[in-house]
């Protein structure tokens, strides 16, 4: 079992139908959780986490990933994916990186073998 990958548009879908569907959604304005998204081998060089896999979705939000500082050590080099009903389209379902020691809910997936 993994954090999520988000690997398309058809994937991403996928989720936001499970969230619709569980009624998850209907019940809340928004949703942060991590996915395996994660740039800590090299900066800006994001990978998921997960697979290995380079993130060749473009998924993000607008202006991230940002690699906002925390400090002088501390950026931002894993990821959630976003959504607030009231964010428009630069919150819906997309990605931000974040601090990796934030404490957020999170989506886990298994992958075919
Ligand atoms: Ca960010």
């Amino acid at each position: 079992m993994f954090l999520l990958s988000m690997r398309n548009a058809e994937e991403r879908e996928a989720i936001i139908e499970y969230l619709d569907s569980n009624g998850y959604t209907n019940t809340h304005k928004g949703l942060i959780v991590w996915i395996s998204v994660s740039d800590i081998g090299e900066e800006g060089e994001f990978h998921w986490a997960s697979t290995g896999e380079r993130v060749n979705y473009q998924n993000w939000s607008e202006t991230e990933p940002n690699d906002c500082k925390i400090d002088d050590c501390t950026g931002e080099y894993c990821a959630i994916l976003e959504y607030w009903s009231d964010g428009g389209a630069n919150f819906n379902y997309t990605f931000n990186d974040r601090f990796c020691g934030r404490e957020y809910m999170f989506i886990c997936e298994t992958l075919p073998e």
